[in-house]
């Protein structure tokens, strides 16, 4: 395993030689967030962001996110010319040495909270959601209604979204995955570049929208859609670990060399589609178990902390300025979460290979 954070680029209030100082991290985790959905990435863009982290020592590991266009979900005729635009920019990210691309497959919401600061008994403050909450949410009102979701949608493109996804069923919604996956997988291999898509956070249907990464079942079927080693998972303990039904370390064996990238994080389930995140080790999710799984697997590629509290302070605004920090992605508690797990990760590997005087990989 290879520790990686995550960066959103210049304008991202954690600077790279921050992230520099972390123990153990190496890699970072970016993506042209200037691009809109849709557009081809070009080559030079992705080389100046690897220039850029490569200036900080660090390397560029992951491109998380390259977003799939809504047409592209919705099946519509016009996906045929983003899927070229899709698989164009696996190229430029290819030939620009970038190995790994997460991407997502949820209609209209990418993940989703109701809370984005729930304050925890030792007062610091953590992303949340309840069903509960969510039925209660206009989104007649625009995506503004929604936690997190402010300038993503005027209120008339959100209702023409809801009125297209409501002819889509959870069906149709494979059939777009597969037909998405059997054009962009063969352009991955030929880009050198691995694919895998993230689990539906939370892993449910939210406000009647079909999600279909939600189980462990689904995404085995995913790896089946198309059956290549470019084609994989981006194994995310925080989205699956909201459905206390889901066995991680399992599941971590079932996807074995199709795991390409993980995000290590943990939630505490406090009801039914009820459940907060917490620090890391603190939660419900048995991180000593999937970080063995991950282990036994022999997985060399990226993790990363994933979503961290709010804690000492960050994210204050007492000026009313904007915050230092975006929501589940300041510094501290993710570089807490980063510290733990190299811990896990050196005492792990040295468990099962007590000869070693040191850890394969970090
Ligand atoms: C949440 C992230 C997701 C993830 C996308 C991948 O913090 O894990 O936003 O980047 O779903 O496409």
């Amino acid at each position: 395993m290879r520790l990686t954070f995550r960066w959103y680029g210049p304008d991202d209030p954690v600077p790279l030689a921050h992230i520099r100082q972390i123990p153990g991290v190496t890699g970072i985790v970016s993506s042209l967030h200037g691009v809109a959905p849709g557009e081809t990435w070009t080559r030079p863009g992705v080389e100046a962001l690897r220039g850029e982290v490569e200036a900080h020592g660090l390397a560029l590991s992951v491109i998380e996110s390259l977003p799939v266009h809504e047409a592209i979900k919705l099946g519509r005729p016009e996906r045929d010319g983003f899927i070229d635009a899709y698989c164009e920019s696996l190229a430029a990210i290819g030939a620009a040495g970038v190995p790994v691309v997460c991407y997502n497959f949820m209609p209209v919401f990418d993940w989703t909270r109701t809370d984005l600061a729930l304050r925890l008994d030792d007062g610091s403050t953590t992303l949340a959601y309840d069903d509960a909450d969510a039925a209660r949410i206009d989104l007649a009102l625009g995506a503004a209604a929604l936690p997190g979701w402010h300038a993503a949608y005027a209120p008339d493109e959100l209702a023409a979204l809801f009125a297209a996804y409501a002819d889509v069923g959870e069906e149709q919604l494979w059939a777009h995955l597969a037909y998405f996956l059997e054009r962009v997988v063969p352009a991955a291999e030929a880009a050198g570049v691995k694919i895998a898509l993230h689990p539906d956070d939370p892993p449910w249907s939210i406000f009647g929208l079909p999600r279909i990464a939600t189980s462990a079942a689904a995404l085995v079927r995913v790896l089946e859609l198309v059956d290549s080693p470019a084609n994989g998972i981006t194994f995310c303990t925080g989205s699956l670990g909201a459905d206390p039904t889901v066995d991680l370390p399992a599941l971590v064996r079932r996807i074995g060399s199709r795991l390409h990238f993980a995000h290590l994080r943990d939630v505490a389930v406090t009801g039914p589609r009820r459940f907060h995140e917490t620090a890391h080790g603190e939660g419900d999710v048995d991180l000593p178990a999937v970080v063995a799984a991950l282990a036994e697997i022999g997985f060399d590629g990226p993790a990363r902390p994933d979503h961290g509290r709010m804690i000492w302070g960050e994210g204050d605004t007492p000026t009313g300025d904007a915050p230092s920090a975006r929501p589940g992605y300041g510094l501290y508690d993710r570089a807490l979460g980063a510290a733990y797990l190299r811990g896990l990760w050196e005492a792990t590997v040295r468990a099962r290979a007590p000869s070693e005087a040191e850890p394969a990989s970090l």
